[in-house]
């Protein structure tokens, strides 16, 4: 037999968060695919926005069911920096420029927001959103995750980095298990019943 299509496909190039948002997936029995092309991006500090116009754009573009996620860093001492440019910062000053950032900074709280957007053919799009808040640690800490994971310390995550993390451990805590559970969950309950009433 044929495998079914996924009822939905994430619109990321991070291999990371496919990985962490399929485990979650399959705990809601949904099927996620994956389109690995980057998100087009709006010019907006608003992570809401910036998710679901990519959502619109990639489902009316490759005519299926389209989840995009938009993430950001926000640490309190650098005034919510780096934030929507969290990509950008990853990529030019990365982890160790976050660090040398921080040298002798006492408040070191911080958090991560995630918006996930979800988005059908010619349909409006739907938005949910998770955090999680934390610290940033004083040295690069673990070897899984991606991104800023080796210097957050997330509260409830007994001291560890997310990078000293599993993945099903990281995805207990995290602001991207929180956006994508609230989404599956809608996804499975109340989008569910809506389709089956409009098809009766
Ligand atoms: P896509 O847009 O293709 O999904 P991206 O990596 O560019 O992938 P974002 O713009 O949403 O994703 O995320 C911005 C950056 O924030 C990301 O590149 C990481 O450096 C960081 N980030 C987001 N979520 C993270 C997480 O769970 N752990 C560590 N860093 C994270």
């Amino acid at each position: 037999m044929k495998d079914a299509e996924p009822a939905v496909y994430f619109l990321t190039e991070n291999a990371g968060k496919y990985r962490e948002a399929s485990r979650l997936a399959a705990r809601f029995g949904v099927k996620l695919g994956r389109l690995s092309f980057s998100k087009q991006e709006i010019q907006s500090n608003d992570l809401t926005e910036i998710a679901m116009h990519a959502a619109r754009q990639a489902a009316s573009e490759h005519g299926c069911n389209v989840v995009s996620e938009d993430a950001g860093f926000f640490v309190d001492a650098l005034k919510g920096f780096p934030g929507p440019y969290s990509s950008y910062v990853y990529r030019t000053l990365g982890v160790g420029g976050i660090l040398k950032l921080m040298e002798g900074v006492k408040n070191r709280r911080a958090f991560f927001k995630a918006a996930v957007a979800y988005c059908e053919p010619r349909q409006h799009a739907h938005c949910f959103t998770g955090g999680v808040g934390g610290t940033v640690s004083k040295k690069a800490r673990g070897s899984g995750g991606f991104g800023f994971d080796p210097i957050f310390i997330p509260a409830g995550g007994e001291g560890r980095t997310f990078a000293e993390m599993s993945v099903d451990e990281k995805n207990a805590l995290s602001h991207r298990s929180k956006a994508f559970g609230k989404f599956f969950l809608w996804l499975t309950s109340v989008r569910s019943r809506v389709t089956l009433r409009q098809v009766k």
